[in-house]
Formats: C-alpha cells, sequence, structure tokens
C-alpha cells in the first residue's frame, strides 16, 4: 500500500506538471487512479474523479483516469460528452437518479472496438440490475406525443424531446456495454439500458450491448434512429420497447431471457397514456431485420413479440424460439388500429423460423385476418450471426 500510496502521489505530481496548461482543469480532481488498480484488498487511499451535474462545457474522459457517476450527469444542449475506447466507468449503485443523459443539442462520442469496448456498469462489489440508471440519449426527431415542433419530457430526467429534425444528430456510440441498470423511480418510471428518446437518423448507433437490466434494454420513444447489432440478455422487463412513432431500423439483433422478463420486443405505436397528438398522425413503424429471440421453453409461457397500439412495422429474418406464443397483436379499430396495419400490409413478417413456439400468433385487434395474412416464409428465418459480431465484447450468452 505504501509503495502504490507513494507511486500514486508521484504519478499526480507528474499528472499536475503536466497538465498545468490544459484546458481541462473542470475535471482535475484528486486524481489517485493509480492506487486504484491495485486489485482487491480494501479501498482506503483510492479515489475516484466523480462525475454529476449539468454540464455546460465539453466533458473530454482521460484513459488514464478513474471516473464514477455518482447523480445525474447531463450534458447540455451544444456539449459532447468523449469517451474513449477501452474505458470503463462506473455508476455508483444508488437507483435510477444515477444515470447519464445528452441532451437535445448535446452529443455523446463514445467510439470503442470490438476488442475494447465502452462499458459503463454499477460500482457495487456485488452489481445487481437496477444498481442506476443507464444511459438516455435526446433527440429532435419526431414523436407522435406531440404535435409539430412541441416537445414532451422524458420520463426520468425530465429533460425535452422531439421536434422535426429526422436527421438529429446525438453523436456515435460504437461497442459501448451497459450493465447493472434499469433503477426505478416510482411505480410508473424506470430507466432502461439505453433510452432514446426523439434520437435522430443522424446518430451512429452500433454494437451495443444492455447485459442484466431492471426494465428494458433499449428503450425507443418515437425518433428515427437507426441501430445495428444490439445484444440484449437478461432484461427484466422487455429487451426492445419502442413507443411513440419510433420509426427507426434495427440490423442485426440478438435477445435472450433470464428468469426474470417480460417480452422480447414490446412494441406500441403510441403512449396510451399520453394519447396520439401526432398531427398528421402516425404510429411506430420501424423495420427489424435480422433477429434472434431466445426464451426459456414453450412450457414457460411468455410471448416473445408484442404488437400493440397501432404498432406497424417490418420484420425481416427472424429467429424465434423458446415461448408459448410468438406473436400477439392487440389493439381495436378506433386509436389503436393494430390489425389494420396487417391488413394494409405496414404490419408484417416476412421469413422466420419457429423453434418451440406452441402459438405462432395470436390476434386480438377486432380485425380478421390470418397467420398467412402477417406472416410470408415460415421457416425461411436465420436470424443474426451473434457468434460471429458479438465475439469479444459482449458477455452473458451461456
Ligand atoms: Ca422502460
Ligand atoms: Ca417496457
Ligand atoms: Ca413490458
Ligand atoms: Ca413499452
Amino acid at each position: 500500500m505504501k509503495n502504490n500510496l507513494f507511486l500514486g502521489l508521484f504519478v499526480f505530481t507528474i499528472f499536475l506538471n503536466s497538465c498545468t496548461t490544459d484546458g481541462t482543469a473542470d475535471i482535475i480532481i484528486n486524481d489517485n487512479s493509480i492506487t486504484n488498480n491495485n486489485g482487491g484488498g480494501g479501498n482506503s487511499g483510492s479515489q475516484s474523479i466523480f462525475l454529476s451535474g449539468t454540464y455546460n462545457e465539453d466533458l473530454t474522459l482521460d484513459a488514464n483516469n478513474n471516473y464514477k457517476v455518482n447523480g445525474s450527469l447531463i450534458m447540455a444542449a451544444g456539449t459532447t460528452l468523449t469517451i474513449p475506447a477501452g474505458m470503463t466507468v462506473e455508476a455508483l449503485a444508488a437507483g435510477s437518479d444515477v444515470y447519464i443523459a445528452i441532451s437535445q443539442g448535446a452529443k455523446i462520442m463514445a467510439s470503442g472496438t470490438a476488442d475494447n469496448p465502452i462499458v459503463l456498469t454499477s460500482d457495487a462489489s456485488t452489481p445487481q440490475a437496477g444498481d442506476w440508471g443507464g444511459l438516455i440519449l435526446l433527440g429532435r426527431a419526431p414523436i407522435n406525443s406531440v404535435s409539430g415542433t412541441a416537445t414532451s419530457t422524458s420520463e426520468i430526467a425530465s429533460l425535452p424531446y422531439g421536434g422535426t429534425d429526422a436527421a438529429d444528430n446525438s453523436g456515435v456510440i460504437r461497442y459501448m456495454r451497459i450493465e447493472y441498470s434499469g433503477g426505478a423511480a416510482d411505480g410508473q418510471s424506470e430507466n432502461n439500458g439505453f433510452s432514446f428518446y426523439g434520437v435522430g437518423n443522424g446518430t451512429t448507433v452500433e454494437y451495443i450491448q444492455a447485459y442484466e437490466g431492471k426494465d428494458d434494454g433499449v428503450e425507443f420513444f418515437g425518433g428515427t434512429v437507426n441501430v445495428n447489432y444490439i445484444s440484449i440478455i437478461n432484461a427484466q422487463d422487455d429487451s426492445i420497447d419502442w413507443t411513440e412513432g419510433y420509426s427507426g431500423t434495427i440490423t442485426d439483433a440478438y435477445v435472450k431471457h433470464g428468469d426474470i422478463h417480460d417480452k422480447g420486443v414490446e412494441a406500441d405505436g403510441f403512449n396510451t397514456d399520453i394519447g396520439n397528438n401526432s398531427n398528421p398522425v402516425f404510429f411506430s413503424k420501424p423495420t427489424i431485420n435480422n433477429l434472434i429471440i431466445i426464451g426459456l421453453g414453450s412450457t414457460t409461457g411468455g410471448e416473445a413479440v408484442r404488437l400493440r397500439a397501432g404498432t406497424q412495422g417490418v420484420f425481416n429474418n427472424l429467429i424465434i424460439e423458446g415461448f408459448e406464443k410468438g406473436f400477439k397483436l392487440v389493439g381495436d379499430q378506433g386509436n389503436s388500429p393494430t390489425g389494420t396495419g396487417v391488413l394494409s400490409n405496414d404490419l408484417h413478417v416476412t421469413d422466420i423460423t419457429f423453434t418451440d413456439i406452441t402459438v405462432k400468433m395470436t390476434n386480438n385487434t377486432g380485425e380478421t385476418f390470418t397467420e398467412t395474412d402477417f406472416i410470408a416464409g415460415d421457416g425461411n428465418g436465420t436470424g443474426t450471426d451473434y457468434a460471429t459480431w458479438g465475439a469479444n465484447w459482449t458477455i452473458g450468452n451461456n
């Protein structure tokens, strides 16, 4: 310990000397990171650089330091949060008030690699789902809970989102794993792994994993963002959840349920608690390419995909395995016209393989249609090559 402390002070001194002209004084606090690399055996002397509050300037994390999010870290409009490849950022295991939010007009630049992913995780010695709140992105792309240029307010951070810019850009996220997030704020609101509020398709999101989340893995509140290569393992609510008119494209996604779970995909055309207030009215209509959903077996019940509240969507090339029900369609012939989407071909599935599924489709929409009206190419689905694209940087697939 003495050696480590000495080394820490020595390095700290060099650090100070090397940074006196650096413009990032706002994050130079008690750098004892070397003593933290000791690996086990008490915590005396170890300190981290704490991050919380609203940042009105850019925040660039330094690979030589350790950081701990200890509250709500909010990047204000016009700022950029930069996280280097290979960095693990810990979050205080204190529930949903600990999160990272990228406001409308702010950006995150977090470009990891397969060998050096960026990991956002709990600081608990025995981490659990719900330890912290996860990552929240808010953009200016259309949502259907409001009309035109109006904005809505996010569940957790109470930040504005939505607008008219489908091409809005919230930055770059690449090879990022979020672990043990999804803390509950109250009976209604829970954070997820990745929460996309009105995020636009100028944003780059690829190779992301949500692992051991208390709520959803990824949740889309409207917006147009496209996401490629998603892994969701052991999400306790829905692995992929959308509402409020989400209309991006998800390509290559792998979902695996743990003991506690709700749906693989829970899809709403709009938020029925708020209403579809868009003018003209539109519903969620994403495109989903190359999706695998693995449940716990048909005898355990459950639904792989719930489609409701008028959602539309185009599903191409799926494998669904181990559920009582494959798809359950719920809606009405009024404000939540889910079945109407099937009849107009705005909600359909092409190329799918069902394995260990008792009922492929349940229609509770009030509209009359058959399984073959909804599904084409039964038996032709091949899913996604998770073994290849998920190698090295994802965890928990066993
Ligand atoms: Ca949620
Ligand atoms: Ca959900
Ligand atoms: Ca749910
Ligand atoms: Ca939902």
